[in-house]
């Protein structure tokens, strides 16, 4: 088979699995277990290779084990859904293979890049701001603490950290603050994490009084980050009190959108989001809430002229040569050298859906998520374990005995993702196993809602008798 038939049918095989995703009634996943797995397909290298038949075989045999993230039945993770501008931008992406580290080697996806950095800055709040597309959310927040830590103490890029510094954050936080705090050299341990309110946002108060108290102990506290969409309860930090604090101590305020960033699409809900635009800087990640495929993540900052001061490092003369519009060349700007064209599936679904169509869907995921919080409050049998705030809606199922609630509702999620025709996840929330719901894929509807919660509460019941 030559190189252009084998094509042909990998773009068949696409297809099918496209109709697969579409088709509401097939398995999200079709669950093995490691063992079993390297039993049922074939993962040697041989040295003579293989033909495009063994390939297409290999293909459809992967196509068949994947977990189809993009199916509105898959309730799992905070990415996923169906978005075909996107999946077409994605490919165009593979197909183009280049770098944005110059213009000159990616010109279309350079120009996306600015104009949708911009976009995103108009919609936080910020005049004219600047960003980078990053390689996923905990980028965007090692980018934020290095940016905080190079522009408030300019002599950090070249000589490091010479005292202890400080840095502020939720106990609900995502685990890449922390992970950036070992990255950029102050340390896990300097990293204060402040109480949360019964609802998991940041209590204020307990921030000021922590920065107080590290600044009297000598150190220097230099970065707060705030959270919009937490991981587990998806709540969103009280980000004009915080924004307060931070200029009160002089300090940069970050806010991680990663997750809820996305919430600005929309003209309702975009209230809970108030006050970014006091940020510094903030994280977004299109790959959740919008739906473009895996990585899309975007680093914004209120001012301009950041980003090269704190990454841009001379001799690249190889790459980066002077010439008429040398500020396009946006590997100046960035902390990675080969970076991937992740503006042009953004731009596409952007352009395909607009703003217009982003509110709506965005809107739609706000209905289904109090819709499925509805179910929850007015089963007997189910507990709503936080109140609902954006699209995480955190429930469990009280058995009869009300004995080993934890165990008994994990043992209910993993015969759900045994069987396959649903996914779910859970996490702990108060010493509590939770069964964690997220609304993310606009195309799940108030009947897949409703066939998810029948699914868990006749999975619950038949262990519960
Ligand atoms: N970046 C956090 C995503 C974790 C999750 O999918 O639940």
């Amino acid at each position: 088979m030559n190189q252009q038939k084998a094509l042909e049918k990998f773009f068949n095989l696409i297809i099918d699995y496209q109709n697969q995703i579409e088709d509401k009634n097939n398995k999200v996943s079709n669950y093995l277990t490691p063992k079993e797995l390297k039993k049922a397909f074939d993962f040697s290298i041989k040295r003579e290779g293989a033909k495009f038949n063994d390939l297409l075989s290999d293909i459809e045999e992967y196509l068949h084990h994947a977990v189809k993230t993009r199916s509105s039945n898959f309730f799992n993770q905070l990415f996923g859904g169906n978005n075909i501008p996107a999946l077409m931008g994605d490919i165009l992406t593979s197909i183009t293979n280049t770098s944005m580290y110059t213009y000159e080697v990616a010109p279309l996806a350079t120009i996306m890049e600015l104009e949708l950095v911009q976009k995103m800055c108009k919609k936080i709040g910020y005049k004219s701001g600047e960003g980078t597309f990053v390689t996923g959310g905990s980028n965007t927040n090692l980018m934020a603490m290095l940016c905080a830590r190079n522009i408030l103490h300019n002599t950090t890029k070249k000589s490091g950290i010479k005292r202890k510094f400080t840095a502020f954050t939720s106990e609900h936080c995502h685990y890449s603050i922390p992970k950036a705090a070992n990255i950029i050299g102050i340390g896990e341990d300097n990293l204060i994490k402040i109480k949360t309110n019964k609802n998991g946002q940041l209590i204020s108060k307990e921030l000021d009084v922590a920065i107080y108290k590290s600044k009297q102990k000598g150190e220097i506290p230099f970065f707060i980050s705030a959270t919009a969409g937490t991981t587990k309860i998806g709540a969103i930090d009280p980000l004009e009190e915080i924004s307060a604090i931070a200029k009160k101590h002089k300090l940069w305020f970050h806010i991680d959108g990663s997750w809820g960033g996305s919430i600005l699409l929309s003209n309702k809900h975009k209230k809970l989001l108030k006050g970014s635009h006091l940020a510094d800087s903030f994280s977004w990640n299109p790959h959740k809430l919008m739906n473009i495929p895996l990585i899309c993540s975007v680093f914004l900052l209120k001012k301009q002229g950041i980003l090269e001061k704190v990454v841009a490092t001379p001799n690249a003369d190889y790459l980066f040569h002077e010439h008429d519009f040398d500020e396009f060349d946006l590997g100046k700007y960035s902390i990675q050298c080969g970076k991937r064209a992740d503006s042009l599936k953004l731009w596409m679904a952007w352009k395909f859906f607009g703003d217009q169509g982003y509110n709506e869907r965005i809107n739609r995921l706000f209905d289904m998520a109090k819709h499925a919080t509805n179910i929850i409050v007015k089963h007997p049998k189910l507990e709503l374990l936080k109140p609902t705030q954006t699209l995480n809606v955190n429930f469990r199922y009280i058995p009869k005995n009300k004995k080993d609630v934890c165990n008994f509702n994990l043992m209910v999620r993993n015969c759900l993702a045994k069987k396959g025709g649903s996914m779910v996840n859970y996490c702990s929330i108060d010493n509590n196993i939770s069964i964690r719901f997220v609304l993310l894929n606009p195309d799940a509807n108030i009947k897949g809602v409703n066939d998810f919660f029948n699914a868990f509460l006749s999975e619950a019941e038949m262990l519960d008798k």
